[in-house]
């Protein structure tokens, strides 16, 4: 039984004119770069090698990508479990990021975190949280924070449809919007959480977006897939968050491709129809994107073999330099720790 049939709009209205190629071919190449990434780190797994439980994000590269290129260097993300996409749209470093996910010392936060943990300071991915629901708090304190020292600054965060099924988050919501804090929330809804469907777990017909807009917050559901309605959406956000009106919700609709955790697709084991993965898989944010401005005359099937080959020589190169780095000394241990 198809659960939630595929959502996606494509780009048949999308009026391309208003872009940029250079633009444009950027969210092209940063979606296949997290793409060619987990596929090679999923190819890679079955070695026990890296050390870090892995939550894959195939198949919603578009909503880290699309939301990313709408917030500037100095804007904070946080994120979850499912960390990568998000980590690497911001601009986080592949190196460290592989250097974590083998426990070396040299990782993002020197092996103490893994794949769930990302932290890239430098261009504002400020942390996750394995915790679900538990990093919207932080986010909303940090977005006080930039309140009260009259900061500019937006605070982004990132949670899945399981997530509002925490008291947390909607006790953050309420304060944000009460305190017109500048925060965007960024609900990427799935439809599973880990195993169990969105409809075993909320009252059918009540939209996620519609209980933040209770709430008082300015509330959106897009397609998740489409890489620029989520760009479109985030800009029009950071505009009014910005400008001191307050927090914003965006709903953003896609399909995990990959089991809840670990490598591989889980859909057999019957939580789910693999037809319903397989509809989504024909909506595939990368493809559509690719053929919508191939079609459009925006693109060459050359520049994508460029890119193709740039991404798979840095992959290379982070996967050498984090298998040579140095693991954690038994000193490294203690450092961090604080004892009276
Ligand atoms: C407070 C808490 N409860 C339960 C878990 C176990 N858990 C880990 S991931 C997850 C599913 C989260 O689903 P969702 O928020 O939709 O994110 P997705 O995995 O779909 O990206 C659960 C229940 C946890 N880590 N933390």
């Amino acid at each position: 039984m198809i659960r939630y049939p595929v959502t996606s709009e494509g780009y048949d209205d999308t009026d391309f004119s208003q872009y940029g190629a250079e633009f444009l071919h950027s969210l092209l190449f940063k979606m296949l770069r997290i793409r060619r990434i987990e596929e090679k780190i999923e190819s890679r797994y079955h070695e026990d090698e890296m050390k870090s439980p892995i939550h894959l994000v195939i198949g919603q590269e578009a909503s880290s990508v699309g939301s990313c290129a709408a917030l500037s260097d100095t804007d904070l993300i946080y994120s979850t479990h499912r960390t990568h996409g998000n980590y690497l749209a911001k601009g986080g470093d592949l190196k460290a990021m592989m250097s974590e996910l083998y426990c070396r010392a040299n990782g993002c936060v020197g092996s103490r975190g893994g794949s769930m943990h990302l932290l890239d300071k430098s261009v504002g991915m400020a942390g996750s949280s394995a915790i679900v629901g538990g990093i919207v708090p932080i986010a909303t304190g940090t977005a006080l924070s930039a309140k009260i020292r009259r900061s500019d600054m937006v605070t982004g965060v990132y949670f899945g449809d399981g997530a509002v099924e925490e008291g947390s988050i909607w006790e953050s919501l309420n304060f944000a919007a009460l305190k017109k804090l500048p925060v965007i929330y960024f609900c990427e809804n799935n439809f599973y959480s880990v195993c169990t469907p969105l409809d075993k777990r909320q009252p059918e017909g009540v939209k996620i977006y519609k209980k933040a807009e209770a709430f008082g917050l300015r509330s959106e559901q897009i397609d998740g897939t489409n890489v620029l309605s989520v760009y479109e959406s985030t800009k029009r956000a950071v505009s009014l968050v910005r400008a001191g009106n307050g927090p914003m919700f965006i709903e953003m609709l896609a399909y995990r491709w990959r089991g809840h955790g670990g490598a591989g697709d889980d859909s057999h084991t019957g939580y789910r129809d693999v037809a319903e993965g397989a509809q989504w898989h024909q909506f595939c944010p990368i493809e559509t994107y690719k053929s919508a401005l191939l079609g459009a005359g925006l693109l060459r099937e050359s520049l994508v073999d460029d890119m193709e080959h740039v991404i798979a020589d840095e992959i290379d190169m982070a996967f050498e330099h984090a298998i040579n780095s140095p693991n954690p000394t038994e000193a490294d241990l203690a450092s961090f720790l604080y004892s009276e």
